[in-house]
């Protein structure tokens, strides 16, 4: 079979040599997806009185300026908001048609990414257990019998979803909706009590409700933040340690996340935007609660992940995913086998990519402002791109369906350096083989020249239909929240004739800079009554908010023994108490050691699927009251 890029490739060699000559000139590539553009297309043509609006998200170099601003309004784009580099902007769709494929227009804007709402974890499994079950298995029940029960803990749940079904069967202690709302002119969002009637769903519910299987009489305040600006606002204010609402200051003490952004913020390392607000509630003397995904699995799934440190050893401009593989598309491609059936059934399918490497500025070059750099560190942060190809079934032939090409050694306006990431989503309407490539695009600037070096690469795909990634990695595989130090990232076991055993899809560690990840596991796939979830909660999503009630009752009872209860406290008790689950579930036990340097490595040891173990917040509790001692 032939190679089916290196048509495509030649002649951006020579555009793009032409773009690195001028250091501020203009980003070439469809910032907007060609699916999208078609539909911004087909409406400017539209003679219609009634343009309908869209909500973008544009990915900024840094904090937008008047004079951006000023632009968009000039072409009748709204901000929505702007939190650091990401602009969430809305307006009619046919505002949007000069981003389209090869538009050199507002070349601040490096990535547009079609769909600003934050994501939520789910995913199908075995055995439900009941609530009973859960709290026995974190033996929950035995504090519930001295008396705690999370009373006057104040918990937070972030999602966007609420309908209010909790609040109105737990009516005896507080349960509060607030939302965020966005303001139009891009001020800081005020939280405004009661429900966000704008999304639809019952995931935050569910959440609160596992909260209080463990934690009954735990305060809880549930916050819906629909969009990544109104994540990162929320994740500000919770940096304070309170929520101000109507002038009442409420003190924050343990916070439920079980969303993510699909959009890389850093190369799991912890050093991005989120993760750093993560760090920093927790700081703020709040325990931070966080779900770490479910892109573990491969077979049948609707998320997944790839990842590895991969060259171009066969000089074809691809890297090599597949170094063994003798067949040159085998080598620099992988397949991703989308269920015809389930497509036809739906009619279509989005399929979304999120490529990110180990080009971020901080990783390449801490001694120097991007300003100062030279063309080797430019070389060190390297130019991928991202490539989607269908499979014709019996020809073989591949044929390019997507392509994600943002210019990484470009300079921005104000001297920063565009993220090592590339995003692509768009719709299919037949299932079958597609194959992903991802392009080193580096050689085709003419400072870089021949240099190369092996790209440690990570790779998140998501689906609405399921699939199957042959070549899923496990390792790495957790969402942009994971590679956070503070919080207590949370992986899941579901209940099997041997016991509780981790998920397949249960997103693993270690962190990028080989921290265990996760810290603990948590039980999932529990009977809930939420609707739009039963009989039964799944994902690590549903093991997040079963560690934040056992948290809430942790500080119950520490607040009533007088007992010393920070945040790093309660994570040091949760982890030394956990239960052990060597191999997963598996009772030869092989777990791994954590890397030299890793806190937690110096009294315990932990693993990337299960981490330090099964919560055991009985165990905690007794580490708590013996006062840490060993
Ligand atoms: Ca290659
Ligand atoms: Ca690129």
């Amino acid at each position: 079979m032939r190679n089916p890029t290196s048509k495509i490739a030649l002649p951006l060699v020579a555009l793009f040599a032409l773009v690195w000559c001028n250091a501020l000139a203009a980003p070439d590539g469809g910032r907007v997806s060609s699916t999208d553009y078609e539909e911004i297309l087909q409406a400017t043509a539209m003679s219609s009185e009634e343009v309908p609006e869209r909500d973008l998200v544009f990915v900024t170099a840094g904090p937008l300026t008047e004079s951006q601003r000023a632009e968009l309004l000039h072409l009748g784009i709204r901000v929505v908001s702007a939190v650091g580099n990401t602009v969430h902007v809305r307006g009619p769709i046919t505002a949007f048609e000069t981003l389209g494929p090869g538009s050199q227009a507002l070349p601040w804007i490096y990535s547009v990414l079609p769909s600003p709402y934050v994501e939520v974890l789910g995913d199908p499994s075995p055995t439900v257990a009941s609530a009973e079950i859960v709290r026995e298995a974190i033996e929950a029940d035995r504090l519930h019998e001295k008396g705690f029960r999370g009373a006057g803990v104040n918990v937070a749940i972030l999602d966007f979803s609420f309908s209010g079904d909790v609040r109105d069967e737990f009516g005896a202690h507080r349960i509060s909706y607030y939302r965020l709302a966005e303001s139009i002119d891009g001020r800081a969002p005020d939280v405004v009590p009661g429900l966000d009637t704008t999304s639809a769903g019952d995931h935050g519910e569910a959440c609160a409700r596992a909260v209080l299987d463990i934690a009954p009489e735990a305060n809880l305040f549930l916050l819906s933040t629909g969009t990544i600006n109104g994540r990162k606002e929320a994740l500000r204010l919770l940096a304070t340690g309170q929520l101000e609402v109507e002038g009442e200051t409420i003190g924050i003490d343990v916070v439920s996340d079980s969303t993510y952004y699909p959009y890389p913020f850093d190369h799991g390392d912890g050093r991005g935007d989120i993760a750093q607000l993560g760090d920093a509630i927790v700081d703020a003397g709040v325990v931070y609660v966080n779900a770490l995904g479910n892109f573990a699995q491969g077979e049948n799934t609707t998320m997944s992940f790839f990842g590895g440190s991969f060259e171009d050893a066969d000089g074809d401009g691809l890297l090599d995913l597949v170094p063994d593989a003798t067949d040159p598309v085998l080598r620099n491609t992988i397949d991703l086998v989308v269920d015809p059936f389930m497509v036809w059934l739906a009619g279509g399918a989005f399929l979304r990519f999120s490529l990110e490497w180990d080009g971020w500025s901080w990783l390449v070059r801490e001694d120097a402002a991007p300003e100062e750099w030279n063309p080797e560190d430019f070389i060190r942060v390297q130019d991928l791109d991202l490539v989607v190809y269908s499979q014709d079934e019996d020809t073989g032939e591949l044929t390019e369906v997507a392509r994600s090409d943002t210019p990484q050694l470009r300079r921005t306006a104000d001297g920063g350096l565009v993220p090592p990431t590339e995003n692509l989503q768009f719709i299919i309407r037949e299932g079958g083989t597609y194959r992903i490539s991802i392009e080193n695009s580096t050689g085709r600037y003419p400072l870089a020249g021949p240099i190369e070096r092996p790209v440690s690469v990570h790779l998140h795909v998501r689906a609405s239909a399921p699939f199957t990634l042959s070549e899923h990695t496990e390792s790495g595989s957790f969402v942009n929240m994971g590679g956070a130090t503070r919080p207590i990232g949370v992986g899941a076991v579901e209940l099997t004739t041997a016991g509780w055993c981790v998920a397949a899809y249960s997103s693993r560690g270690p962190t990028s800079d080989g921290r265990v990840k996760p810290e603990i596991v948590a039980p999932t796939h529990f009977a809930t009554v939420v609707p739009g979830y039963a009989p039964c909660f799944e994902g690590t999503s549903a093991s997040a908010p079963i560690v934040a009630g056992a948290a809430a009752l942790l500080i119950d009872a520490a607040r009533a023994g007088g007992i010393p209860h920070t945040p790093e406290k309660i994570k040091e008790a949760l982890l030394h108490a956990a239960t052990v689950l060597c191999g997963g579930c598996n009772p030869e036990c092989s777990s791994m050691a954590p890397a030299p340097g890793a806190p937690e490595a110096t009294w315990r040891e932990g693993s990337f699927d299960t981490g330090f173990g099964l919560v055991n917040v009985w165990d905690a509790y007794q580490f708590l009251v013996a006062g840490g001692a060993d």
